[in-house]
């Protein structure tokens, strides 16, 4: 049985610890942490009574705590994810890896120098029945080499502090880590086209988005980014290739004929549409604990995530093509 210590009870650290302890196999949850004690007690009630600590440093120190989650803002990784690495705990850490692409790197380096694989990044997109689908037939070479993607990645609406660079940090991060995984491929440049902006939007916000994202190999990725589009939580990606096109199935649900139309539901929350994602992604981290491997996405993602999400920011507003710069790919990450 993994030993997990969660750092950050927020409202995704408590849906953790409610897969941990109710869905997920071969794991539980020993202790968490919160800057704020009374979320850090309900928390340690919902693990079925957990030992709680005021910081993630203390918690990582109870000899009772094999792994970590790590579900604190972005901003407080770095210092956590860096002392988990000194102390060779293992790591399942929610997206973003870092809020800057240096500390990313810093946190690269700790890892190659520990010469273990210790990190898995949140995306848990990779987990989900559809990507998976896609990324096997194009596997199969059975429809040549890819050449184009076109996603579209719509909330029905987001709040009023949602601005227009949490459009590429919070919404189109997930395509941004999906696509290069699809098809094994880095960015080397992006572009951002701003349309019309809908009557549901507020001045700090641009809504929608079209963001164009060209692979090193020649693969351009378009993504129509629409945070109020009012009418569902849609997520679509396709595959144009030299012998085929690959679409993903979605959304999964039933087309029902009634009262002479045809009907298929779209969800309106992300948290239904990519339920056995979370599921599957936790389970397969606690899976690869026994095997002392890391199959999911690593600190490589999470930093060519913030070097693209940098490049798309500062795209958004250039409105030119702007280059993906990064280090070359360690051999550790290969
Ligand atoms: C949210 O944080 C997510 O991760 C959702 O998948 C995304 O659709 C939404 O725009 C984000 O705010």
């Amino acid at each position: 049985m993994l030993k997990v210590g969660v750092i950050g009870c927020g409202g995704m650290g408590k849906d953790h610890i409610q897969r941990i302890t109710q869905r997920i196999q071969g794991a539980r949850v020993t202790a968490v942490s919160d800057v704020w004690e009374e979320s850090a007690k309900k928390a340690a009630e919902l693990a079925g009574g957990a030992k709680v600590y005021a910081s993630g440093k203390d918690l990582m120190q109870d000899p009772g705590v094999e792994a970590v989650l790590i579900v604190s803002p972005g901003f407080a990784h770095c210092d956590d994810l860096l002392e988990a690495i000194r102390l060779g705990k293992r790591v399942f850490c929610e997206k973003p890896l870092c809020t800057t692409a240096k500390d990313c790197q810093k946190v690269m380096e700790a890892e190659i120098a520990g010469g273990r694989h210790l990190i898995q990044l949140g995306f848990m997109r990779r987990y989900h029945k559809g990507y998976i689908q896609i990324k096997d037939a194009i596997a199969t070479g059975e429809y040549g080499q890819p050449l184009m993607m076109h996603c579209t990645h719509r909330n029905p609406q987001v709040g009023t502090n949602y601005d227009t660079p949490m459009a590429v940090h919070d919404t189109v991060i997930h395509e941004i880590d999906l696509c290069h995984w699809l098809v094994d491929d880095d960015y080397e440049s992006v572009q951002v086209i701003l349309p019309k902006v809908t009557k549901y939007s507020h001045r700090e916000l641009k809504d929608p988005q079209i963001m164009l994202m060209r692979t090193k190999s020649g693969i351009c990725i378009d993504v129509e980014c629409f945070v109020n589009c009012r009418f569902g939580y849609d997520i679509n990606c396709e595959v144009v290739c030299e012998d085929g096109a690959l679409k993903m199935g979605m959304p999964m649900a039933p087309s029902i004929r009634k009262n002479a139309a045809l009907s298929t539901e779209i969800t309106t929350d992300c948290f239904v549409l990519f339920k056995d994602a979370y599921d599957a992604e936790l389970q397969n981290w606690v899976d690869c604990a026994q095997k002392d491997v890391i199959e999911g996405p690593t600190a490589w993602d999470g930093y060519l995530a913030a070097v693209t999400a940098d490049a798309l920011v500062k795209a958004q507003e250039t409105g030119r093509i702007e280059q993906v710069v990064t280090v070359e790919k360690p051999d550790f990450y290969q």
